[in-house]
């Protein structure tokens, strides 16, 4: 099995700590940070530079920490920008606990819903005007004007999150990556029990929204040994009856669908963390 590999790279970007502070929907005040990755050749002084960003959300019990912890992922982000096979991005891991954790898959899956406001309300505007992204002020409408610029992705939990962007915050992001995690929108581990009923409702929100297979890209990623893939494989096969909506292709622009599977690959970040890599190359463009 291939593995990213860790290679020397002298331009390095830096990882900042982002904190804010957010009013819950329980009205309690947490403050909260979120880790910002900044490439190589950042300056906070040249203001007319734009950059792509990329939420990245870790799964079920993590952390803002976790995918930097347990990956390669800031090498793999450095040598992928020098070697030009990215452009320079900023890449941002927020965690979406925001109220006491009880430990249950209930829970999980509604704060992964829940972070939805969070992020369209108060991290993306706070965030967004403060680094140089293609966010020109933090209106609403300039959020959805910057949408196809701003991506999301996630593992496990983090992958719920991502479908749950897709429902939640379609008008405000262009680009899903979840990867090991089904949408939970109609239940928990809904992609599984209820694939139709979830496709369905996927589908709705992109008509509902007055958009078609241009406006967004989605590429669901998972390994074949993972234990989401039988979570995840038939919420895909649903979504494939609606081929005009969902144009598969592994090569943009020629569609904006892609479930990208592996043999062996496993429940875990760094096996997931190949997906990203392979993954990085298609967005933003
Ligand atoms: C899935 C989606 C999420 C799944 C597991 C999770 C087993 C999350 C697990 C965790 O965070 O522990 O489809 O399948």
């Amino acid at each position: 099995m291939q593995y990213y590999e860790y290679a020397d790279e002298h331009q390095r970007g830096r990882i900042e700590r982002f904190e804010y502070s957010y009013t819950n929907l329980d009205g309690k005040l947490v403050n909260k940070y979120a880790n910002v990755y900044l490439p190589y050749g950042y300056n906070e002084k040249d203001t007319e530079k734009r950059y792509n960003i990329l939420y990245l959300i870790h799964g079920g019990n993590g952390s803002q920490d976790a995918w930097w912890d347990s990956t390669y992922l800031k090498n793999m982000l450095d040598v992928m920008i020098a070697k030009d096979e990215i452009k320079p991005l900023i890449l941002v891991t927020p965690t979406y606990y925001s109220y006491d954790r009880d430990g249950s898959f209930e829970f999980e899956g509604e704060q992964t819903k829940r972070f939805q406001e969070e992020l369209a309300n108060t991290l993306i505007p706070a965030l967004e005007t403060k680094y140089h992204t293609y966010l020109e002020n933090g209106s609403p409408e300039a959020i959805n004007k910057s949408r196809m610029h701003r991506g999301i992705s996630g593992f496990s939990m983090g992958g719920c999150t991502t479908w749950f962007a897709f429902t939640k915050n379609l008008k405000n992001i262009g680009w899903f990556v979840p990867l090991s995690g089904d949408s939970w929108e109609v239940e928990l581990r809904g992609g599984q029990t209820q694939p139709e009923k979830t496709t369905e409702l996927i589908v709705k929100v992109i008509k509902d929204a007055g958009y078609t297979a241009k406006d967004f890209y989605l590429f669901p990623c998972t390994g074949e040994g993972d234990i989401a893939y039988p979570n995840l494989t038939p919420q895909v096969e649903a979504m494939r009856k609606y081929p005009d909506i969902f144009v598969e292709t592994d090569t943009n622009p020629n569609g904006n669908f892609h479930y990208l599977t592996e043999p062996e690959r496993v429940h875990c970040y760094p096996d997931v963390s190949w997906f990203l890599y392979k993954t990085l190359p298609r967005l933003f463009k």
